[in-house]
């Protein structure tokens, strides 16, 4: 077993996990092909002889980042166009692989992203709403990242043509970074990217001494059991010291993570004129009031350090841009409860505690697609947003508990109390990606400020809803040598 020690840290099977779990492959474009085994016995043939070979393990990706750091500190741009390749199945393709009675794997990801049960606990769309493509099965999916889009959509192709007619294309959408200025920023102009949780035993302390379980200031550790199976967790009544290691399904498991996707469409003009004409109603700047429903100012610096202006330097800082909690604004003077950030990551502010908060994180690995909004585009014209992934090692006890228990629940965070009384507050929904259950209309508390204090009352309806999901599913993203032997013969 090969693997990076730190201190009491679990070594990590840097050769066995897929690179876009833990690091993230380079991207600069992706695409995403969803595919239909049609052939079983050929495509696990051809998967061993061509394809395993080609995808990109933790340990690439990692080498690759650290190349691509150095040279940033040269001229700002990676040189190289690498191949990021990773592969993962749905439910349906794990049993096209391994058979009906096959291990039974994550709760939530054997219920699938597109059933009836899923949808109604995350206030999804239903999916007659969503692109007709996932009307079909699904059974995998290839990630494909490059430098642009011309090398992923090439190396698509030749991706399908080894597999040689064993697999039928269902859909497939290419992400893309924005261009010139919006580089690095999602399509409401908010920079992305920011705050990633830290892996035990794979990050570097940036303050070994001083703060050892931090990566960066303000990134907690966390240990890999959390997102990769086979691992300690975390443990809810302590951060430092282990959680238990969760049985794994079956031993092939051992370094697979769950994937979760979703095609997630953004308003862009009907954000912005929402933003406008309410910010004007509540006297202050459309940068203010959106910068409160997400808790950042487009350049990333986060409200609770600037509450007043943006501050582009203190973004910029990588030693102070994360480096913050909720306790010191107990009463959302610099940053709203329903804000984006403070919502779907409570930090110390989670009333379960610090500690069990940690066992709610996600690492993001998505991308935006779609064209710039145009001149003139007042209504969308053309769809554009996020393809959002993120990887966990429970969709239940992650993704499913921030979408369904944080952002969608408007009574969370729960346990606060107006300035100078008794009264509880509502805190409302994540503006952002929120979902009201049907005939409820989303609202947030306190969208205008009462910085540095004051007690003026303030709520935002939200009628729209501006980030749409068109589609969604979960994967398994087995380990390479899952993927050599148990799934492929
Ligand atoms: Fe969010 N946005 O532009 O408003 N997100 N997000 N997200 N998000 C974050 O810290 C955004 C979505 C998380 O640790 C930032 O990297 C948009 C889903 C988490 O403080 C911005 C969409 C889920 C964090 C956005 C979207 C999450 C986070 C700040 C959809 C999970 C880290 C930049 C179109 C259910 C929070 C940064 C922390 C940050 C935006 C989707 C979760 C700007 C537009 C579906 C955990």
């Amino acid at each position: 077993m090969t693997g990076l020690v730190q201190r009491n840290n679990p070594a990590l099977d840097l050769d066995e996990i897929q690179g876009d779990v833990l690091i993230g492959l380079q991207k600069h474009a992706e695409l995403f092909l969803f595919f239909r085994i049609t052939d079983v016995r050929r495509f696990k043939i051809l998967v061993r002889r061509a394809v395993i070979g080609q995808l990109t393990s933790t340990r690439q990706a990692l080498q690759r980042e650290r190349i691509a750091e150095q040279q940033a500190r040269f001229d700002g741009r990676p040189k190289q166009a690498w191949l990021g390749l990773n592969l993962g199945f749905t439910t349906d393709g794990m049993t096209q692989l391994s058979g009906p009675n096959r291990a039974r794997l994550d709760r939530s990801f054997e219920l699938g992203a597109d059933h009836a049960e899923t949808i109604a606990a995350l206030n999804d769309p239903p999916k007659v709403h969503w692109r007709p493509e996932f009307s079909e099965r699904i059974d995998g999916v290839f990630l494909i990242a490059g430098p642009d889009p011309q090398f992923v959509d090439y190396y698509g192709k030749r991706v399908s043509d080894q597999l040689g007619g064993t697999i039928k294309l269902v859909y497939s959408q290419i992400g893309q970074v924005r261009p010139g200025s919006q580089r690095g920023n999602e399509h409401f102009g908010f920079r992305d990217g920011i705050s990633q949780p830290g892996i035990r035993g794979l990050t570097r302390s940036s303050r070994p001494s001083a703060a050892p379980d931090q990566g960066m200031p303000g990134q907690d550790l966390i240990w890999p059991g959390e997102f990769v199976l086979g691992y300690p967790t975390q443990n809810p009544k302590d951060p430092r010291t282990p959680g238990p290691i969760m049985p794994l399904p079956a031993p092939w498991a051992r370094n697979g993570s769950y994937m979760v996707f979703r095609r997630l469409k953004q308003y862009v003009p009907e954000f912005r004129r929402f933003v406008a004409a309410e910010a004007a109603r509540h006297g202050i700047s459309s940068e203010l009031l959106a910068s409160r429903m997400v808790g950042r100012w487009p350049s990333g610096a986060p409200m609770v350090l600037a509450p007043r202006e943006d501050n582009a330097r203190l973004a910029e800082d990588w030693r102070r841009n994360n480096d913050f909690g909720y306790a010191g604004d107990p009463l959302q003077h610099a940053c709203p409860y329903a804000a984006h950030i403070r919502k779907v990551n409570p930090r110390d502010d989670d009333p379960e505690g610090k500690a069990a908060a940690l066992t709610h994180r996600i690492i993001r690995a998505g991308i935006p697609f779609g064209p710039e909004v145009m001149p003139g585009e007042t209504k969308t014209i053309q769809s554009r947003g996020l393809m959002f992934v993120c990887y966990q090692a429970s969709i239940e006890r992650q993704f499913e508990f921030i979408q369904a228990q944080f952002a969608n629940n408007p009574g969370f965070v729960s346990g606060k109390k107006r300035p100078g009384s008794r009264e509880p507050v509502t805190p409302g929904f994540d503006p952002i990606i929120g979902q009201a259950s049907p005939g409820m209309t989303r609202f947030m508390d306190e969208p205008a400020p009462n910085y540095p204090y004051g007690n003026r009352r303030s709520a935002l309806e939200m009628p729209e809803q501006f980030v749409e999901l068109t589609a969604a599913g979960y994967f398994f993203m087995p380990s390479l040598s899952a993927l050599r032997s148990a799934l492929t013969h």
